[in-house]
C-alpha cells in the first residue's frame, strides 16, 4: 500500500491517492473525517483550523463501501481557498500588487528552498513545506486504519509533554497501552491525565502571550499485533528501520524512541529485556521494556513509540533573518501559525505508524483481498498457538 500526496496549503485542495489496497475493505467517510477532526484538534492551534472543518471526499477505489482493490483518491478541499484564488492562482500572471515573502523563517524549509529551486519568494516553499499537507497523509492513513481495524488492530496516541509540562508515568512502557482512548480525546491537549492537561494549557498560554511556539513529546501506541510483522534478515526491512523513517517523515519530528529508548541505553541487561512467559494465549512478556518490537519484528506486545517534536517555526515574536531581495537583516515574517500542535502532530503519527502497520501485515499474509489476508492471519494464529501448546 502506497500513498501520494500533493496539492498547496492554499491551494484548492489537498489530494491523496491511494494504491495497492487490497479488495472488499469497508471503507468509512465518517472514520475518516473523525481522524481528520482529531488532527486539527488541540488547544494552541492557531486562526487556520477555525476556517477549516476538514472532510474528506473518496473519488475513486471504493463501490459501495468497499475498497475495489484499484486506486483509492481522496480530496480534502482547502475552505481559505477562496481568499487566496489571485495570489494562489494556477495560472496568469501574478498580481501587480503580490507581495513576495522574502523574510525566510529560521527553521523551516523557507531559506533552504529558495536557494535549492531557485525562487524569489519563500511562498513558492512555504505553501508545500505547511504541515497542512498531513490532513491529506492523515486521509491517505484512513485507509490503513480501516485495514488494521478489521485484523484486531488498534492505533491511538498521547501527549506525554508540552514544553516544560511533562505528564507524570511510573512506568510509561506498562502503562502507555492502559489509557481510555476518551480520556485522550476527550482532553484539550490530547492527554489523559486531566492535571497535566490543564498546565500544558498554562503553558500555551504563556508561549502566546511571549510571541513563542512550542513543542513536546507523544507515544503512539498499537495493540492487537501479530508477533512476526517485519524481519530481522536485513537491514531495511526491519520493522524498526521502516516505522523510524515514517516517524521522521512528519514535519519537526526531531527524536524517535522505540520502547525504553534511551533509557535502556542507561540501565543493565537485566532491567531493559523482557521476561519470556507462557500465558494462556501462548507466547508472553512478564514487561514490555523492548515496546513490542524485538529483532526488528513485532513482538506481539502493544507497540509503544515516543517522539519529540521541536516547537513550530513561525513566531509572533520572530528571530532575526536576512531579506531574501535586500540581503538586510530583517525580522523574519510572521505567518499566521500554531502555537503548539503536538496534539495534532500525535494524530499524524498515528496514521505514518499505520500504513507502515498495514503493509507489514501485507507482507506476511496477502494483498488481494481482506477474505484471503484474514484467512492467512488466522492460519498463522492457528500455528502459533500449536507451537506454544
Ligand atoms: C496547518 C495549517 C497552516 C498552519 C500550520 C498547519 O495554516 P496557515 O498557514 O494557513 O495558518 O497553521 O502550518 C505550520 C505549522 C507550518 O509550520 O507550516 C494545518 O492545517 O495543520
Amino acid at each position: 500500500m502506497e500513498f501520494v500526496t500533493a496539492g498547496e496549503s492554499h491551494g484548492p485542495c489537498l489530494t491523496a491517492i491511494v494504491s495497492g489496497v487490497p479488495a472488499g475493505l469497508s471503507i468509512s467517510e465518517r472514520q475518516i473525517n473523525s481522524d481528520l477532526a482529531r488532527r486539527q484538534s488541540g488547544y494552541g492551534r492557531g486562526g487556520r483550523q477555525n476556517i477549516e472543518t476538514d472532510t474528506v471526499n473518496v473519488l475513486s477505489g471504493v463501490r459501495f463501501g468497499k475498497t475495489l482493490g484499484s486506486p483509492i483518491t481522496l480530496q480534502v478541499v482547502n475552505r481559505d481557498w477562496k481568499n487566496w484564488t489571485e495570489r494562489m492562482s494556477v495560472f496568469g500572471p501574478a498580481p501587480d500588487d503580490l507581495v513576495r515573502e522574502v523574510t525566510p523563517r529560521p527553521g523551516h524549509a523557507d531559506l533552504v528552498g529558495v536557494l535549492k529551486r531557485n525562487s524569489d519568494d519563500c511562498r513558492d516553499i512555504l505553501e508545500r513545506s505547511s504541515a497542512r499537507e498531513t490532513a491529506a497523509r492523515v486521509a491517505a492513513a484512513g485507509i490503513a486504519r480501516e485495514f488494521l481495524a478489521e485484523l484486531g488492530v488498534d492505533v491511538f496516541s498521547y501527549v506525554t509533554r508540552v514544553g516544560s509540562v511533562a505528564m507524570h508515568e511510573d512506568d510509561p512502557m506498562a502503562q502507555a497501552a492502559t489509557y481510555r482512548q476518551l480520556d485522550i480525546e476527550t482532553s484539550s491537549m490530547r492527554c489523559p491525565d486531566p492535571d497535566a492537561t490543564l498546565e500544558m494549557e498554562g503553558e500555551v498560554d504563556d508561549a502566546k502571550e511571549a510571541g513563542e511556539s512550542l513543542g513536546g513529546q507523544f507515544r503512539v501506541v498499537v495493540t492487537g499485533l501479530v508477533p512476526g510483522l517485519g524481519d530481522y534478515s536485513a537491514g531495511p526491512r526491519r520493522l524498526t528501520s521502516k516505522l523510524g523513517a515514517a516517524m521522521f517523515a512528519i514535519p519537526a519530528i526531531k527524536g524517535v524512541e522505540f520502547g525504553l529508548g534511551f533509557e535502556a541505553s542507561r540501565r543493565v541487561g537485566s532491567q531493559v529485556h523482557d521476561p519470556i512467559t507462557l500465558g494462556k494465549d501462548g507466547y508472553t512478556r512478564s514487561s514490555n521494556n523492548a515496546g513490542g518490537l524485538e529483532g526488528g519484528m513485532t513482538s506481539g506486545q502493544p507497540l509503544i513509540i515516543t517522539a519529540a517534536m521541536k516547537p513550530i517555526p513561525t513566531l509572533t515574536k520572530p528571530l532575526n533573518t536576512i531579506n531574501i531581495d535586500t540581503l538586510k537583516p530583517e525580522l523574519a515574517s510572521k505567518e499566521r501559525s500554531d502555537t503548539c500542535a503536538v496534539p495534532a502532530a500525535a494524530v499524524v503519527a498515528e496514521s505514518e505508524v499505520a500504513f507502515v502497520l498495514a503493509n507489514a501485515y501485507m507482507e506476511m499474509f496477502g494483498s488481494s483481498n481482506m477474505t484471503d489476508i484474514k484467512a492467512a492471519m488466522d492460519a498463522y494464529k492457528q500455528r502459533l498457538k500449536t507451537m506454544s501448546r
